[in-house]
Formats: C-alpha cells, structure tokens, sequence
C-alpha cells in the first residue's frame, strides 16, 4: 500500500467501522438533554497543588490558585475518580477542570500535571518535535510497513513520562482506543483482543513484548481515566501501557499511522490499525479494521 492509496482506503473504510462512539455533547446542541447536560457539566479550569490526598474518602486536599471570576485562591477538598485519586501525590502541581455539583460539592475531572512541572515539559518538547516531524515528512507523513515507527513522548496510565524510545530493543504491538467508545465491536473488542494477545504471548514463551494503547481521545482519557480502564479491566500493565498526552502530538501520531478520527456533533468515528513494531522501531505489520487474530499476531512475533 503506498502513502498515496492508504488514505483512501481508510476513508472508505471508515463508513463501515464508524459507529456510534459518543462524546460530551458539543456547544451548540439544542434540546432539554443537552441543556441539562451543559448545566451539569459546567466546568471552571484550575490549578493548584495537592496537599492531601484522603483515599477513603476519594478525597483530595487542594491548595488551588484563583479561578478568575469565580472563587478566589483557597485550600478546599474534591471529590475525584478512583484513578485519578490512585495518581494524586501530595506536593503534585496539577491543572484540572472544578465541577460543581448541586449538593454544594466540588469534583476534579481532566486532572494533568501543570504544565510547569518537568513532565509536562517534556512532553510539551516530544509533541512540537513531532509537529516538525510530521510537517516535514509533509506528504509522506504516513508510515509504510517497513518503515520506522515515529518516536513519541506520553503519559502512561500512571502519569509516568513514556517516550517511544524506550521500547527499542523490544516488541510492540499498538493500536488506537478511547475509553468511552460505547461500542462493543469496535474498542471494548480490540481491548479484549490485546489482552488474549498479552496471554498468548506469554504462552508462547514470547518474552519483548510490550503491548501499548494510544488513545484517541485525549481530550477526556488523562492518565487517571487510562488507569481506570486498565484496572476495572484487570489488565496486567507489566507490559501493558496506555498512553495520552497532548492533542496536537495525537493527531500527529494518528496521521504518522495513518488512523482516522473525525467528530460528527459529539459522535466520534474512528478508523482501526493495529500495528507490530519490531525490535529495532521498524512498522513490520499492519491490519486496518478490527478483523484481526490474536493468534496471528503472536506468530508474527515468534518468526525471526
Ligand atoms: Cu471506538
């Protein structure tokens, strides 16, 4: 398949495998549901740093910065999502979104390290470096099998600062989710489908594998949400990543692999690829869609 034909071919087969991957809903829906969901989800970005964190009670102690027009600076507690509550450290720096509910109490969701801590730099240096990477490849931006993968700098599903590099030496086997896909054929599958690869694998006697899932959607999936998807899943993340960072180093990775996502209001339809990376970074295997085997794919491992 050369650059020219791939996109094609994944914009046709984006009709069949698009389905109904929902979203919040965008600005501009109309109706009592989405004006009832609008008021529930009103958000006010901030930023702080965690003094506390009380599990039991899913509660973190936040010393947050003033919300202009809304709350001056003050230390208060937030309820949080068990991911997002296994990550919190007390002196982290983060940026979140407050949720008011209408009990009178205060959730964080979309929790990030600030952007001033020396993660979020690096992770702000890999996306502009791949920015450059991707526009100077210009129209051969899209990896052919046989070519090397791109490197890449994420968060892990444990705030942990991954780069693409780090795998060298190692085997990966990647694909594209978001965690909120509602549909039981197109993401929960292909989850479902690594995790019989990570067994198979193991069986084998398959020892440099690293299995790694990029999100799609990084707008919502932070390192606390990707950590609660693996956990609820029972996922051995020994050598099971999930991966997110910035938007613009997403959409940079989704047109290097040459996967398509696109909004239709709040749907988002997405293109499948599932990809083997051999141990020196090269693309050595690729199907689109999500008729793919586990059992084909950990042959491919065991050939030389
Ligand atoms: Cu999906």
């Amino acid at each position: 398949m050369t650059a020219n034909t791939a996109v094609p071919i994944a914009l046709a087969g984006l009709a069949l495998l698009v389905a109904a991957c929902g979203r919040a809903p965008a600005p501009g829906d109309s109706g009592a549901a989405a004006a009832a969901k609008a008021a529930e989800a009103e958000r006010h970005p901030l930023t702080g740093e965690i003094l506390r964190v009380e599990a039991e009670r899913k509660v973190l102690i936040v010393r947050h910065d003033e919300i202009k027009g809304y709350m001056p600076a003050m230390t208060m507690e937030f309820l949080v999502s068990d991911g997002d509550l296994a990550l919190a450290r007390p002196g982290q720096r983060i940026r979140a979104d407050l949720i008011p509910s209408k009990d009178g109490d205060f959730r964080l969701e979309r929790i990030w390290p600030d952007d001033r801590t020396i993660e979020a730099r690096s992770i702000a240096t890999g996306a502009l470096q791949l920015r450059q990477d991707t526009h100077t490849r210009g129209k051969n931006a899209y990896r052919e099998v046989g070519e090397g993968a791109p490197d890449f700098t994420l968060y892990d599903q444990e705030g942990r600062v991954v780069q693409g590099s780090r795998f060298r030496g190692r085997r990966i086997m990647m694909n594209f989710i978001f965690t909120r896909c509602p549909v039981p054929t197109m993401c929960p599958a292909a989850t479902a489908k690594m995790i019989t690869v990570q067994r198979l694998a193991r069986e084998a006697g398959v020892a440099d594998l690293e299995l790694v899932s990029i999100t799609l959607d990084p707008a919502h999936d932070t390192p606390g949400v990707l950590r609660e998807y693996a956990s609820v899943r029972g996922i051995d993340t020994a050598n099971f990543s999930f991966l997110t960072g910035p938007e613009g180093a997403i959409r940079d990775l989704l047109t290097q692999f040459g996967v398509i996502t696109q909004f239709q209001g709040d749907i988002l339809q997405h293109t499948l690829a599932t990809l083997l990376i051999d141990p020196q970074g090269r693309i050595a295997h690729r199907t689109d869609g999500s008729q793919w085997e586990p059992q084909d794919f950990v042959r491919r491992m065991k050939s030389p």
